[in-house]
């Protein structure tokens, strides 16, 4: 091995590696490529090597361990345990057809059948769980939402922590929703600041306000950002979310204010009130330690697990032929047609953990990663 130090200049890298190849015979790295031998060398099965990819692209330390558990080879061992269990389906399978003449007790028909129901369960919850990982990475989303002025634009950069959003007292200065990711608690969230619901003849504002809903409707959460500056106004619709009133303009509101703002406001039980105050900072903190710690809620009373569009769909397949396994012993049909639909089952098995890969699949996996890995 060598190791070169360089200037940074790109230019000169460049250079010196084209150099280097073209006097010593050798060419860079592809994408993957030490993955893919460390696969092929048996060191790492295919979903290990799928997990080492899922870590570099994870976004967050709740995608982290989500994905380790590829990486560590959990899914490895429940999918060794699919594999027993479909191999112990067959063996016995194949026991009617071998010995179909003779007067052999097999293990009872419910029995077996209450085996592959068992199997069509665990297939359900983890396809469940990694549909919740999905949710939860991308749809971990909280929309500003409020009439204009109320300072939606304001709390975004509060919670940023820098001037993302415009912010002026002219009323419609936000008319495209603008959204940024943070990470509270480990977890990534996106907030989307929105153009401020109010009935417009402008197209342009209108659109921003359709939009806006869109945004809400795709959320986890909604903060209705109100205007403590103002007696209280009726609130806006918004689609089946929690909400969480936040009063802004703290600074400028009096006890009364505050409290008839507070009686006024409709609470459906997942809704919760937080006064704050963008200009002078009052109640952020409690504010984001209260949604760090929904948020974490959120997350932990599901067990995610990650899976790839490849795995969902040869879990999708197995299922299916359990399926067919299952009307077929109900039509009585013969033992060497069930024991089709058991080999297709273990099929997706192999494929799964790449012991059954084509060059074609193999090469698409490892094409995505980045080079040196
Ligand atoms: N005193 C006081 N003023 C605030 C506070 N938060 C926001 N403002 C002011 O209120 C005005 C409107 O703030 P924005 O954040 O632009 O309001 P918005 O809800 O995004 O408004 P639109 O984009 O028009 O819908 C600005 O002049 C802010 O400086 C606050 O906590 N206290
Ligand atoms: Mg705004």
């Amino acid at each position: 091995m060598l190791e070169v130090s360089l200037h940074g200049n790109p230019v000169i890298v460049r250079h010196f590696i084209l150099s280097v190849c073209d006097a010593l015979h050798i060419r860079p790295a592809n994408p993957g490529e030490f993955t893919r031998r460390a696969f092929q060398n048996e060191k790492l099965d295919l979903l290990a090597a799928e997990g080492v990819r899922s870590i570099i692209d994870a976004r967050s330390v709740f995608e982290l361990h989500a994905s380790r558990k590829l990486y560590d080879g959990e899914l490895t061992r429940m999918i060794s345990r699919f594999r027993s269990a479909l191999i112990h389906l067959k063996a016995e399978t194949e026991a009617e057809v071998d010995f179909s003449t003779e007067d052999l007790t097999f293990e009872s028909r419910e029995e077996t059948i209450e085996r592959v129901h068992d199997l069509r369960r665990r297939i359900a919850d983890i396809l469940e769980r990694s549909r919740s990982a999905a949710r939860l990475s991308d749809g971990m989303q909280v929309a500003l939402s409020g009439i204009p002025n109320a300072g939606k634009s304001s709390l975004l950069n509060q919670i940023l922590g820098w001037e993302r959003s415009i912010v002026s007292e002219i009323e419609g200065t936000t008319r495209d929703f603008v959204s940024e990711e943070i990470e509270l608690g480990g977890i990534p969230v996106r907030f989307v600041d929105t153009a401020g619901l109010r009935e417009s003849e402008d197209l342009v504002e209108k659109e921003g306000v359709r939009r806006s809903q869109q945004q809400m409707e795709k959320s986890l959460l909604i903060f209705h950002v109100c205007d403590l500056n103002r007696e209280p106004y009726p609130e806006p619709v918004f689609p089946g979310r929690p909400v969480w009133h936040i009063l802004n303009k703290a600074d400028l509101a009096t006890e009364a204010r505050m409290k008839a703002w507070k009686s006024e406001l409709s609470m459906k039980a997942a809704d919760r009130i937080y006064p704050i105050s963008c200009k002078s900072g009052e109640g952020l903190n409690t504010l984001r330690n209260a949604l760090a710690d929904y948020l974490k809620d959120e997350t932990e009373s599901v067990d995610p697990f990650y899976l790839e569009e490849r795995h969902r769909y040869h879990f999708q397949q197995m299922d299916g032929a359990l399926v067919r396994l299952l009307e077929l012993w109900k039509n009585d049909a013969p033992a060497e047609i069930c024991a089709l639909e058991l080999d297709s089952a273990l099929h997706h098995c192999g494929e799964l953990t790449g012991n059954i890969s084509t060059e074609e699949i193999l090469g698409r996996i490892f094409s995505v990663f980045c080079v040196g890995k």
